[in-house]
């Protein structure tokens, strides 16, 4: 049984609730942000969990990413590693993955719960602030049993979260070296700012590997500052990420940065003629009344981008794809996609 995509990422339960901004203040948290929680943020999850309005639903980035793919791809094509407990809320990751169908791998820890994110949303804004506990054990030797390696070997295409980043870049490096040799797509997501900022050594480490670069504005712009780059123009930060070195050589690499409501940039790079490739792509219109929230936008783009890629698609026709599911995304409650089941129309 082969996987077309696979993904590799932390598997987390969303305990999503609306706050208001003096919430976000209490722990000084920004509107807008992604980190990982520290001793003093670990009371809001028990918090929130008593908020009338709590919402448990399935999260991790690159697995909502995994489960958008499969909801677009054909049955079976898109298999997802990561690392979990014994509990009820791996339960109800298994369950959501069930419903679109997307097979997982996950290697289980006996004795640490199962990662959780507290999705605090703020109208159009969402602070995730993240206990990675089981998801922090993933191992590289998780891929490398046979029966998890014969998957690997099998995918046309991986996925990976950057937020992977702080938990295992050997899982990534392993990955990408197979991708680079095989001449296979290799995705990688920066995820949030704070992945440029205090893990730039192992994004570094990964980015050779690279031949899709997706991320939004805020992180390209941490990628600059984290790298001395004299620039806030967002093309010129893409012409330079897309220009780094890059392990297999047979193809460009091509770096997408979304920009919420604003056109999506990409650049490519041509290596042979040192020339780039600009386009700018406008998202799909949505009236904000019909935004239910925006958790997990960033990985519906994805998604759909990665599922045109494995289908075979062109650039602009899977960025088109991934603003097509972002924009159905973010009318469902969390990183969920709409049943029954939407089909994309170029
Ligand atoms: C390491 N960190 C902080 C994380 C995450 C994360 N997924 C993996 N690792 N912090 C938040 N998320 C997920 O991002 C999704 C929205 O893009 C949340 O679980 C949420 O579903």
């Amino acid at each position: 049984m082969a996987y077309d995509l696979v993904c590799l990422g932390n598997p987390l339960l969303d305990i999503q609730v609306d706050v208001q901004k003096e919430y976000l203040d209490k722990y000084e948290l920004k509107e807008n942000d992604a980190i990982l929680a520290e001793p003093k943020h670990m009371p809001i999850f028990d918090e929130i969990l008593k908020f009338d309005d709590v919402k448990l639903v399935a999260g991790g980035a690159a697995q909502n990413t995994a489960r958008g793919a499969q909801y677009v791809l054909p049955a079976e094509s898109v298999l997802y590693f990561g690392s979990v407990g014994k509990d009820i809320y791996a339960d109800k990751l298994i369950e959501a993955n069930k419903s679109v169908g997307l097979t997982t791998s996950y290697m289980v820890q006996d004795d640490i719960a199962t990662g959780k994110c507290g999705a605090l949303i703020n109208g159009v804004n969402r602070s995730l602030v993240t206990d990675l506990a089981a998801a922090n054990h993933f191992k590289p030797s998780h891929l490398e049993k046979p029966e998890n390696w014969a998957h690997v070997e099998g995918a046309k295409a991986f996925y990976i979260g950057g937020f992977h980043l702080t938990v295992s870049p050997e899982a990534i490096q392993l990955l990408g070296k197979h991708a680079a040799k095989e001449n296979k797509d290799f995705i990688m997501n920066f995820s949030a700012p704070f992945i440029p900022q205090f893990f730039k050594d192992a994004l570094d480490s990964c980015v050779p590997y690279a031949d899709y670069i997706i991320c939004n504005e805020s992180e390209a712009a941490a990628y600059a500052e984290s790298h001395g780059l004299d620039t806030k123009d967002l093309t010129e930060i893409a012409k330079y990420v897309a220009k780094l070195p890059k392990v297999n050589e047979n193809k460009p690499r091509i770096v997408i940065f979304t920009q919420g409501t604003d056109s999506t940039l990409a650049v490519s790079y041509n290596a042979k003629a040192d020339s780039f490739d600009v386009k700018s792509f406008a998202v799909h219109a949505l009236e904000s009344s019909k935004i239910a929230d925006t958790n997990g936008a960033g990985d519906a783009f994805a998604a759909g981008f990665t599922a045109g890629l494995v289908q075979g698609k062109t650039l602009d026709e899977s960025i088109d794809m991934g603003h097509w599911l972002a924009k159905l995304s973010i009318q469902e409650i969390g990183p969920s996609y709409p049943f029954p089941k939407q089909t994309y129309n170029a």
